[in-house]
């Protein structure tokens, strides 16, 4: 959702997916992590874990074979970084040098399953390694960390050096889904990692410099909080689907107009 965000997907939207209304564009059927946005070259969610390291390749391809000079980032959870095609994936896009950034986001359970027990490789980006890719580890706690280790790696991609695999080392406060009360890990360590929050630290740099006065971050928590609120009422408000909504789009359309540019 994160990343819906950040490229303009309006937040009435996602939250009109949430409550699987269906008067967005496109018009998803499922989690809003599986809509796609190809015009803003969102390309969305993938509901098999660690398909999207293969497809990610391909749109790193495809702009290689167009020329253009953009970088594909692609992203993955810890427990997506276990699929073999992440194997097939990396060689290629080595051998082919292709501008993609494989991002691991490592929170350390894969659901309720922990890195400790599926692997004895635990800083994952050493996996890179074996393909002769670069690989780079950054704190997930620190924005600033993660600006910059992003920054190299597109540049990278930009400038022809070929990919980048990037782990993210972080944490998730809450479990994997609603289902999941999370009784696999101890309070001491879920506490350990609410006190290096990344918000909180970064609204601390915020404050430390003087980039911003207390008034001007209250009113724009004021703002979002709005936002939000504004949102769940419209989609709430939103009608339900027909009936027949269930057996539409289920394989393309011959004028499907969400894939074309
Ligand atoms: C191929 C495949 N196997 C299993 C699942 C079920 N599944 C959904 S999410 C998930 C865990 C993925 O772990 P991670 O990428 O670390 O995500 P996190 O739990 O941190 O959100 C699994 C096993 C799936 N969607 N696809
Ligand atoms: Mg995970």
């Amino acid at each position: 959702m994160d990343w819906l965000l950040l490229k303009a997907y309006l937040l009435r939207n996602v939250w009109l997916s949430f409550m699987a209304k269906l008067q967005v564009v496109p018009r998803v059927k499922a989690a809003v992590c599986t809509s796609s946005l190809k015009r803003k070259g969102f390309f969305g969610g993938h509901g098999i874990v660690g398909g999207q390291i293969g497809l990610g390749a391909g749109i790193a391809f495809a702009e290689q074979y167009h020329g253009t000079d953009r970088a594909t980032i692609c992203m993955f959870g810890d427990g997506a970084a276990r699929q073999g095609l992440l194997h097939e994936a990396f060689n290629m896009a080595v051998l082919w040098q292709l501008p993609v950034i494989f991002v691991c986001e490592n929170n350390q359970y894969a659901m309720g399953t922990s890195v400790e027990r599926t692997s004895k490789v635990l800083d994952i980006y050493r996996l890179a390694d074996a393909y002769d890719m670069p690989g780079d580890s950054v704190d997930g706690m620190s924005c600033e960390d993660v600006h910059k280790g992003i920054e190299r790696a597109v540049r990278r991609a930009r400038e022809g050096g070929g990919p980048t695999f990037l782990e993210i080392k972080t944490y998730r406060y809450r479990g994997h889904s609603m289902s999941d009360p999370a009784k696999y890990r101890s309070k001491e360590e879920l506490e350990e990692y609410k006190d290096k929050d990344p918000i909180t630290h970064v609204l601390k740099v915020i404050m430390d410099n003087n980039y911003a006065t207390q008034e001007q971050i209250d009113q724009i928590n004021e703002k979002v909080k709005m936002e939000v609120e504004e949102s769940v009422k419209f989609a709430e408000e939103s009608p339900w689907p027909d009936d027949d909504e269930l057996y539409k789009d289920i394989y393309a359309d011959k004028d499907y107009p969400f894939i074309i540019d």
